[in-house]
């Protein structure tokens, strides 16, 4: 869980994560706090997460996610799952989410609010969203139904090669990366709400002028054919 001064929304997120959804998975929670000048760590902790890295200053959402995958690593994960801190996403379907992965048939999950249900999210905001979405699609060739979903889940083997180009973000550039690795990429619908607390980080100008040059470099690198080509054994 990537969180950035969510004091007033950890709490709730972490305190509604199934944790004995399947008898053969044990579900840890581990919360990466980027620098957070709020209470943001010591909530995380009363609502029982099990594991809070606190960053010493605000790196990003990207670096931020990336440490969440470099501590799955080391965790031994065998699945991993990443969802917003901001009680947007519904933790009640993380077995959802999952679920393609432990059957074998994904190695890359997204919940999907596009596929799903969607309340309060404003317009031009679902315009971004195709926008980028649309343009994913056509670099890949594949139709992706919501390139900027905050709930994502992975298999060990996607946790293990996953890059992340940037500190900024990791939305798109992981999935280009993930993808044109060949791992398998499944979406689930998921019921989305829009935040009733705390501050969206996104600031259009920003976003756009660190997300698409970051964009363009990670279609520049060539990435090793992983997923698909390798034999799985269940
Ligand atoms: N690590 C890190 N996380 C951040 C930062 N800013 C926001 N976050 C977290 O990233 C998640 C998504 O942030 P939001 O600001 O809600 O962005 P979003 O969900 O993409 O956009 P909205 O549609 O506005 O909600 C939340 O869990 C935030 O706490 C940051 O600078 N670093
Ligand atoms: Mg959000």
């Amino acid at each position: 869980m990537p969180a950035h001064n969510e004091e007033s929304n950890i709490g709730e997120v972490i305190a509604r994560v199934p944790r004995h959804f399947d008898p053969h998975c044990d579900v840890q929670v581990v919360v990466i706090d980027d620098g957070s000048k709020d209470a943001t760590a010591s909530v995380a902790k009363a609502a029982g997460a099990d594991h809070v890295v606190s960053l010493p200053r605000n790196r990003g959402l990207g670096a931020a996610v990336r440490e969440g995958l470099a501590q799955c690593r080391k965790l031994g994960a065998d699945v991993g799952l990443m969802i917003d801190a901001d009680n947007e996403y519904p933790p009640e379907q993380i077995p959802d989410v999952v679920a393609p992965i432990l059957a074998g048939e994904a190695d890359y999950t997204f919940g999907s609010r596009f596929m799903g249900t969607i309340r309060g999210m404003r317009l031009h905001r679902r315009l971004g969203n195709y926008a980028f979405t649309l343009l994913q699609s056509l670099l890949l060739r594949r139709w992706i139904r919501d390139g900027q979903s905050g709930m994502r889940g992975f298999s060990r083997e996607a946790i293990e090669y996953a890059r992340i180009i940037h500190d900024y973000n990791y939305a798109q550039v992981l999935t280009l990366n993930l993808v044109r690795q060949g791992f398998r990429l499944k979406e689930v619908p998921i019921a989305y709400q829009v935040r009733t607390k705390g501050q969206s980080f996104i600031k259009f100008k920003e976003y756009v002028t660190a997300v698409l040059p970051a964009i363009y470099k990670e279609m520049r690198q060539p990435v090793p054919k992983r997923g698909a080509a390798k034999p799985r054994n269940g």
